[in-house]
């Protein structure tokens, strides 16, 4: 029987305490994730006291209220002051206690979660639990134990994986590493209960253990591979030197060690711009006030075209459980797009990332079909063919005869007009645009495209979609190239100024690749296959005026059949499948030739300046597309940049770039780059990108 006892804990505490016969149970009530803000501290450390003073306890039981342990520290407090207690003095209070207490562990033990969970003398899991020390993710180390904890348990190597990989793993890979006691399937609780009792009243602190020995060589490749995973980035080669710290140094050593750094690392530019991107990320996913409505339920999908893209969305939903009906035209094309989902999952079977009879599950899911009557079946319709405006609104036009009504009907395009596609169907308010970015089923970006009739019941379906789908929808206007390709756009046509004005390819993309970006555009662009933009440019061609600057090498090189990669030869030539360094003799002559037909006389552009000049286009058409309203919110451009194009995250996304900048000296350099890019680029009032969310 469990009562409240007459608690000394302070009325509203988020920390509870409360008895099981001889037994103390705390229970940590700070939703959504019970951080371990600093009410929660306090009471934590009130609550050890308690029990420690309390002659009838003879063990205790930390749990989190709702359906998770502690998720972490709450990381909207690392911008402001350290507020006393620290989670260490917790930690502290937990080891330095003479009865035992154990961590009952359910939903997530993250961060400063889970070294609260390590420092105690026992962790009983539900099966569900993830636990994991991801701080690197957010720019940080584990402040409060971590390091010095974790390969008290697993080892060095082991430990410089997990924490420089910000590796989230099962409760049952946890026990193997010896890192929980008992997994249970059922009432964790109650089981934490008996463990609690089996203990006997005694200690058994992970910080009395010794690091176990392992050849230096182990440990050197895990770092090389962590370095390389990593990026090098700050926090990740000051985990590695504090976790390595634990072998040689006392426990008390290493921890000051360890918070030394962790605060420094807290404070940084870079855990700021993660933790900007971490918050963007959440916010992305709620629709603004306005378009506020509740989704329809969607339990069957239709994925009209069985392509890469087609197969990819199928995946990606059967991956969330839901029904899916593959349509295609016709045997050939249906039987190809059916092997690429099933052996998906039997290569996942194969590499023993998913068992057979979870994969059999999904499959069983899927219905292959040429019958365009079985649409009717599906809440929601995703088309995924061919990107061409007629293609699409004649595959609309059967859609609307054959979906039932209220479905919704989403177009895959990632720059078409979804007014004009929906204008096929007599439902225009039931269609928008889901543009998933290829692999589908791995990338998690998802513009959800609000067309001009599109009802707000329908876009909130295509959020809960995105959202159930493991995907991170963000809500975009009905504009050419909607947020993410429009300012892709913006960003290579810069790309492709500097290329007149001097630059090599190689110059360009190794600059950009250094600020961070994942490849630089010319490498991406090969990779692609020009011909992409090649067709895309050729249904702007009859609007674009003769007075915008445009660089035609793209066009020119298609002409010779360089399309890239897949023809070994686009901006640059590629032998064995492997880029070559610089770019050969016929491109840049191409190059050359473009320049002396436009009067530039080419000069050497410096890393910096080609850094420069690419971030201002970007932040640019950024402001543009926020005042035309393609963007609800700032942040939401970060989201997409740093998920669909290889932006890096720890700069935080171009808008927090932008705002790290004098807002002034910006305005100022893109009105410069404006005058010389000439008409084409018009200039953008960046108020709207800092006084935004
Ligand atoms: C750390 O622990 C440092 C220590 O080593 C040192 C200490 C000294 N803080 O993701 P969701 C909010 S560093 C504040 O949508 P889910 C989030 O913004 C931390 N808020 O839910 C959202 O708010 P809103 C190490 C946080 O179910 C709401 O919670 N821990 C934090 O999809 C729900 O979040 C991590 O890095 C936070 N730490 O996923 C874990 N976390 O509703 C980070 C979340 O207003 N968190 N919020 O938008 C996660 O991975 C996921 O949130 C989690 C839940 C898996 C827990």
């Amino acid at each position: 029987m469990s009562l409240v006892i007459e608690s000394p804990l302070t009325v509203n505490s988020p920390v509870s305490l409360t008895n099981r016969e001889d037994l103390c149970l705390i229970t940590i009530d700070n939703p959504p994730i019970n951080a371990t803000s600093v009410g929660v501290r306090q009471g934590l450390l009130n609550a050890i006291s308690e029990f420690r003073r309390n002659p009838k306890f003879k063990a205790a039981v930390i749990v989190g209220a709702g359906n998770t342990f502690i998720a972490g520290a709450d990381i909207r407090e690392f911008g402001k002051p350290m507020q006393e207690p620290t989670l260490p003095d917790v930690i502290r209070a937990i080891e330095e206690c003479e009865k035992p207490i154990v961590a009952a562990l359910h939903g997530s033990a993250l961060g400063g979660g889970f070294e609260l969970a390590l420092s105690c003398d026992a962790r009983v899991a539900d099966v569900k639990t993830v636990v994991g020390l991801p701080e690197v993710s957010l720019g940080i180390i584990p402040g409060a134990g971590g390091t010095q904890l974790l390969p008290r348990r697993v080892g060095l190597s082991r430990a410089i994986r997990m924490i420089c990989g910000a590796q989230r793993i099962t409760a049952n890979d946890a026990k193997a590493l010896n890192l929980i006691d008992i997994v249970v399937d059922g009432d964790f609780l109650d089981a934490a209960f008996s463990f609690a009792r089996q203990m006997d009243g005694k200690k058994k602190r992970i910080r009395d253990e010794i690091v176990p020995f392992e050849d230096v060589s182990q440990v050197q490749k895990s770092i090389e591979e962590s370095l390389r995973q990593g990026k090098r980035r700050p926090a990740v080669q000051a985990a590695i030197e504090t976790i390595k710290s634990a072998a040689v140094l006392p426990i008390d050593e290493g921890l000051a060690i360890e918070r030394t750094v962790f605060l420094e690392l807290r404070s940084s530019h870079e855990a700021y711009a993660l933790r900007h991107i971490f918050f963007a990320e959440r916010d992305s996913a709620k629709l603004p006030k306005e378009f506020f409505a509740k989704p329809i339920s969607v339990e069957t999908v239709c994925v009209i075209g069985a392509g890469t893209m087609g197969a990819g969305i199928a995946i990606s939903a059967l991956d969330a459980g839901l029904h899916v009906i593959l349509l295609e035209q016709d045997e050939a094309a249906l039987n190809r797009g059916h092997n690429r989902v099933s052996s998906h999952y039997l290569d996942r079977v194969a590499a023993n990332k998913l068992k057979p009879e979870v994969a059999d599950h999904r499959l069983s899911f899927l219905t292959s079909t040429l019958d365009w009557s079985e649409i009717h079946r599906a809440d929601l319709v995703i088309e995924a063919v061919f990107e061409a405006l007629a293609v699409k609104q004649e595959v609309f036009k059967k859609i609307d005869q054959y979906a039932r009504k209220g479905a919704v009907l989403a177009t895959n395009t990632s720059y078409l007009d979804i007014d004009a596609i929906a204008s096929a169907t007599s439902r225009p308010q039931d269609v928008l645009g889901l543009h998933f970015f290829s692999p589908a089923n791995v990338m998690r970006l998802l513009e959800v495209v609000r067309g001009n009739k599109t009802r707000f019941e329908v876009l909130a379906t295509g959020m809960a979609l995105g959202k159930r789908l493991g995907k991170l929808p963000v809500l975009a206007g009905n504009h050419f190239g909607f947020i993410g390709n429009r300012i892709y756009n913006a960003y290579r046509n810069q790309c492709e100024f500097m290329l007149e004005d001097g630059a090599w390819p190689e110059d360009i993309d190794i600059a950009l690749k250094e600020f961070g970006m994942a490849m630089g555009p010319f490498s991406v662009a090969d990779l692609s296959g020009l011909d992409i933009a090649w067709r895309m440019r050729q249904t702007q061609a009859s609007n674009r005026s003769p007075r915008v600057r445009y660089v035609d090498i793209l066009d020119r090189l298609c002409e010779v059949g360089r399309l890239g990669r897949k023809t070994n030869a686009g901006y640059y030539n590629y032998i064995d499948g492997i880029q070559q360094p610089t770019s050969d003799e016929i491109v840049r002559s191409l190059i050359e030739d473009s320049s002396s037909r436009r009067g530039i006389k080419r000069q050497v552009l410096s890393s910096q300046t080609i850094q420069r000049r690419a971030m201002l286009s970007i932040v640019n058409e950024a402001a543009l597309l926020m005042s035309e309203g393609v963007a609800s919110r700032a942040s939401d451009v970060d989201v997409v940049l740093v998920h669909g194009y290889g932006f890096p995250r720890w700069v935080g996304g171009p808008v927090f770039w932008a705002r790290q900048q004098n807002h002034e000296t910006l305005e100022k350099e893109i009105k410069i780059l404006a005058s010389e890019c000439g008409e084409g680029f018009t200039a953008a009032n960046l108020d709207v990108l800092f006084d935004n969310p």
